[in-house]
């Protein structure tokens, strides 16, 4: 049975950050559920979530907030799967908040926090998590790689022909 990602953000207002990762994971076929949990608003669904996660067949699990961002290190608090924290950009801010409330985790309770708002860094990882025991995961990985690099040094073959003198 292939391991499901967890999909958690803390308000639907996050959709348009989170539907990258949800791209991502569609890309390489791996199963997941999306979730509007919220560490503030709703604790009691966020823990059951994270305290029943492995039992439910999740492999990792990713959360996605912004503001006072505390729904990955409430993830983190409930399980032992990998937690992966998406911090997403408010207006105020600009995402520095949310950053911060995710990346500073207490010794015991890891977050590995992706950049602002980069949720298609977040699917990708969690992939290649899954990956570590997945072969065919790890070959779609290996063979995506190949094909960036290729597309990159086209690119760069382009400015080559163009500039070089
Ligand atoms: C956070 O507060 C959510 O993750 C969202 O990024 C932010 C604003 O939420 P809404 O007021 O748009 O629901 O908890």
């Amino acid at each position: 049975m292939k391991k499901k990602v967890g999909i958690i953000m803390g308000s639907d207002s996050d959709l348009p950050v989170v539907e990258k990762a949800i791209q991502v994971l569609k890309d390489y076929d791996v199963p997941f559920e999306v979730h509007v949990y919220s560490a503030h608003r709703t604790p009691v669904e966020a823990r059951e979530f994270a305290v029943s996660a492995r039992d439910n067949g999740f492999g990792v699990i990713i959360a996605a907030a912004g503001m006072a961002a505390h729904l990955a290190g409430a993830m983190a608090a409930g399980t032992t799967l990998p937690v992966i924290g998406i911090p997403v950009k408010s207006k105020t801010l600009d995402g520095i908040d949310a950053l911060l409330s995710t990346v500073q985790m207490p010794t015991g309770m890891p977050v590995a926090t992706v950049a602002i708002d980069g949720a298609a860094n977040a699917a990708m990882l969690s992939v290649q998590i899954l990956a570590v025991t997945d072969t065919e995961l790890a070959e779609k990985l290996d063979a995506a790689r190949a094909a960036g690099a290729a597309k990159v040094l086209a690119k760069s073959r382009a400015v080559e022909e163009t500039y070089n003198y």
